[in-house]
């Protein structure tokens, strides 16, 4: 599809002295979360009613936590920017917030970062069980694919397109990306890893989704091979660029302002950007990897506010 997202460039004249605004990164968010979260609730009904008891309340419960929706926001720029305008991309972005949601429910399980608060509330295992938790988290990740193949329906996607969204949702939270980073970070406890080590665990662990997020934006519209890469490159570079800030605001933010639990990663030694450049240098690096991002953008042609708007927002942060 051809990039139609141009004339909305921010810096471009709009005539009469006029200017083209950035959108505000809050109303990106916003407009993602309202239609996002009302998709998930509609998911959560039905799957608590299907399933019933426990594990369909758990299973609801995880599904409608309310998160920032960074990840959909970018489903939906990422979409835009290549000229996608039918409102059946919100089944993408939910799908990939329901991968999301089911890290966020295995990431807090005791074997893991063992933690009592996400998203403002207990977490699934505290507010029941960790068995129902642990079950719940892999529920969650065929009805990720259930929600992807609605969406692809919804938006009159041949089924080679399908297809190639799937491996792209499923290999970025698999081994090769989202599993394999946390199992390298897991493993990693016990030490001090260096930067391409921490890196390569960070691509991984955060990374991959939220450029998988990107990417899925593009095959939506059915992009160019160029287009692709560049949200690829974009979608890269931001990925790590969020989990440098998401370091910094370990050690900087509130648990009130997060919504998590402040600090965690000092109490559990864990190698971050923070310990190995201090809070100033990881604070640099994320900015360098935003605009490396935008760069990706502009060397394919690819003009568009809100995915800048989203990098700066992802490196500049508050919870
Ligand atoms: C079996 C080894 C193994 C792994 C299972 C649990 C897991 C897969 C992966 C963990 C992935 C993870 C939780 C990465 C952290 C990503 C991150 C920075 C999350 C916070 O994202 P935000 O700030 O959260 O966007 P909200 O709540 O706003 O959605």
């Amino acid at each position: 599809m051809r990039n139609r997202s141009r004339s909305a460039l921010a810096s471009t004249p709009a005539g009469a002295g006029a200017t083209v605004e950035s959108p505000r990164a809050d109303v990106l968010l916003t407009e993602a979360r309202e239609r996002t979260d009302a998709l998930l609730a509609s998911w959560a009904d039905r799957l608590r009613d299907e399933i019933g008891g426990r594990h369909g309340e758990a299973l609801a419960y995880a599904l409608r936590t309310p998160g920032k929706r960074v990840r959909a926001a970018l489903v939906l720029a990422a979409y835009r920017s290549v000229g996608g305008s039918s409102p059946g991309i919100m089944g993408v972005a939910a799908a990939v917030e329901t991968v999301h949601a089911y890290s966020l429910v295995h990431d807090d399980l005791p074997c893991m970062d063992d933690d009592d608060l996400r998203r403002g509330r207990a977490t699934t295992h505290r507010a029941f069980d960790v068995p129902t938790a642990t079950r719940v988290g892999y529920m969650l990740v065929p009805v990720a694919a259930m929600v992807l193949s609605r969406a692809a329906r919804d938006l009159r996607l041949k089924s080679t397109s399908l297809g190639r969204m799937a491996e792209t949702l499923f290999q970025a939270g698999g081994i090769e990306g989202m599993v394999g980073g946390q199992w390298m970070d897991l493993e990693a406890e016990q030490r001090v890893l260096d930067l391409s080590e921490l890196t390569a665990v960070h691509r991984g662990k955060t990374g991959a989704l939220i450029q998988a997020a990107c990417v899925l934006g593009g095959l939506a519209a059915e992009s160019t091979a160029t287009q692709l890469a560049a949200l690829s490159g974009f979608g890269e570079e931001i990925g790590l660029a969020f989990q440098v800030a998401d370091d910094v605001l370990d050690v900087t933010g509130t648990s009130d302002e997060l919504g998590k639990t402040a600090g965690r990663d000092e109490a559990l030694q864990k190698s971050t950007f923070v310990r190995l450049m201090g809070v100033e240098g990881a604070r640099r690096e994320a900015a360098r990897l935003a605009h490396r991002a935008i760069q990706h953008l502009d060397n394919a042609g690819i003009a568009s506010p809100s995915l800048a708007t989203l990098a700066d927002y992802i490196v500049s942060r508050r919870s």
